[in-house]
């Protein structure tokens, strides 16, 4: 069945309720967010959108964000949202790639990303609000809502969410409507959500976090959502009060406790904190703890997977813990050369279940690399307890999680190898209190380099904000072992201290 459809029966009895409530922008009922949904589809449809088409979107969080996720859904197309921080050097990539029918984006950036989006044979790139002039909204005024819900099957792709990988150019994660309604309908069972349940949603919506984990189990349910546009710490704390679920990556909680206002008072009408994306540090969790008498419920998931593991709603939460396999999740523990693991050691996480997703778009030799016998090989180091409980101990891949976002240094390596002045370069994560870790690049340069400040100039323009490095370090020669790779373990010991 098409996810969205799921959705709308949930809807059935409550149309009249809140389905959206936005602090600067008003409420919406279940009833204003269908109706929407189904003149956006039309809309859609009237560009040419035909099921299987991939919609891209460049957008800041809104209310309409989420109607055209929904609508896309709903026309059986797939969606394919994009990070609002990638730089159009960034973006021509992913319009070549995935060759979408449409681009939406938001007013500010049409006149950049129209041309390159007509480069790569996209035929349609729309505003989504704003400006007056054919935006998506304006049309939507136009078209009647009775657009189709289109038949799909479980296997049929509902997004593509592009993934970096540690080789290579970024790959895109296929999910299907089947994918995407077992993970939610286990969340949903397993974290007890309930019929007076309040989400708290200041994550992004271009990932799977904030897009698929926190928005299914809502309008499953379906739940109120207290949709800000991102995490605003003032916000936050003037929402809390009126929620009942927040999920977050760890920086939200870190950034909670460093404000004084923060106390148990505020969240005591909260049923439960959520944690991923990154590790939560035991401080943190301790921390949190203290302040405000809850327990912070810390799972694992990733792309290609939504979530795999979480820890128990009822039963011990354990601090450095991502708790057990979802029911209806398999793991097992490998060694990189796919030996098995003996019971508690450190191997390759490895799963199966009906969450992980249907191969990278358009790569299947890539797709069959990180398959081992039909398991999904997850790159991240773990140990299992003797009762199932598992701990992510570390990476297998080169890979920096700063504040939530996967930054793959190669890809920086890349672009700092092209400046001139600089012969080689290595790029790793050090500790960073706010964002657990943040990038730093360390330079082998000639006499001629231009400087660090000239370096992170040229960055800027060719990637996002949230990869360029706080500080570009010289370094005389890059540590390598026997076989000529760097020694990126030592690196990181070396500059543990570096910001
Ligand atoms: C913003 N900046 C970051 C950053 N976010 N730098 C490093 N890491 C980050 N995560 C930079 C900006 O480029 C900018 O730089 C400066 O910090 C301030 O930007 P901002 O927009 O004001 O930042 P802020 O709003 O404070 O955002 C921080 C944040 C946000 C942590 C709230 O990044 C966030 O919401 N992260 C969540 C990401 C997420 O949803 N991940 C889930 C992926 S799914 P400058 O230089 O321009 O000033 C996944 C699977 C799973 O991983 O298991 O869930
Ligand atoms: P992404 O590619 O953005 O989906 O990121 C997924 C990666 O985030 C996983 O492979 C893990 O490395 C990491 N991750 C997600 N949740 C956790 C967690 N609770 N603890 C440690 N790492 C996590």
């Amino acid at each position: 069945m098409n996810l969205y459809q799921r959705m709308l029966d949930a809807a059935g009895p409550h149309q009249d309720a809140v389905a959206f409530h936005m602090p600067d922008a008003g409420v919406r009922s279940h009833a204003e967010l269908h109706d929407a949904v189904g003149r956006c589809a039309n809309v859609l449809i009237e560009a040419g959108v035909e099921p299987g088409d991939r919609v891209t979107v460049q957008v800041e969080k809104s209310f309409e964000n989420v109607v055209l996720y929904l609508a896309v859904l709903r026309a059986g197309a797939v969606y394919m949202p994009l990070n609002t921080a990638y730089t159009g050097a960034e973006l021509g990539y992913f319009f070549d790639d995935a060759e979408p029918r449409v681009l939406v984006c938001d007013p500010a950036r049409h006149a950049e990303l129209e041309p390159l989006a007509k480069g790569a044979n996209v035929a349609c790139t729309l505003t989504l609000a704003g400006d007056g002039s054919g935006s998506l909204t304006e049309l939507m005024g136009g078209a009647t809502a009775d657009a189709p819900i289109v038949q799909r099957a479980n296997a049929d792709l509902a997004a593509i969410v592009y993934t970096s990988g540690t080789t290579g150019r970024s790959k895109g994660a296929m999910l299907s409507h089947g994918n995407l309604f077992a993970n939610a309908a286990t969340l949903r069972k397993i974290w007890g959500w309930e019929s007076g349940d309040v989400l708290l949603h200041a994550l992004p919506i271009y990932h799977v976090h904030g897009l698929f984990v926190a928005l299914h189990c809502a309008l499953l349910e379906p739940s109120p959502v207290l949709l800000l546009p991102r995490f605003d710490i003032d916000a936050v704390l003037a929402s809390l009060p009126q929620a009942t679920v927040l999920m977050g990556v760890p920086t939200f909680y870190v950034r909670l406790l460093a404000d004084s206002r923060f106390d148990r008072a505020q969240c005591a009408h909260m049923r439960l904190f959520i944690s991923g994306s990154a590790p939560l540090l035991p401080e943190t969790f301790a921390a949190f703890e203290n302040r405000t008498g809850k327990r912070i419920l810390e799972r694992y998931g990733m792309t290609e997977a939504g979530m795999i593991a979480s820890n128990p709603l009822k039963g011990e939460r354990v601090a450095g813990t991502v708790g057990y396999p979802l029911p209806d999740v398999d793991v097992r523990l490998r060694s990189p050369d796919g030996d098995t693991v003996e019971s508690g050691g450190i191997g390759v996480l490895e799963i199966r279940g009906p969450n992980v997703f249907q191969g990278y778009w358009r790569q299947p030799e890539r797709t069959a690399e990180e398959f081992r016998d039909g398991w999904f090989i997850t790159g991240d180091l773990a140990s299992q307890a003797a009762d199932g409980r598992i701990s992510i101990v570390g990476r297998h891949k080169d890979l920096i999680i700063s504040g939530g976002l996967n930054i793959y240094p190669r890809e920086i390596e890349f672009e700092l190898d092209q400046l001139p002045g600089i012969e080689e370069s290595a790029v790793i994560g050090v500790p960073h209190a706010d964002f657990g870790e943040a990038v730093v690049a360390l330079v082998v340069t000639r006499d001629d380099w231009p400087g660090e400040a000239a370096v992170i100039a040229k960055l800027r323009h060719r990637l996002a904000a949230f990869k360029v490095p706080r500080t570009v370090m010289r370094i005389d020669q890059l540590p390598r072992n026997a076989m000529g790779k760097v020694q990126k373990a030592i690196l990181r010991k070396h500059y543990a201290d570096a910001l």
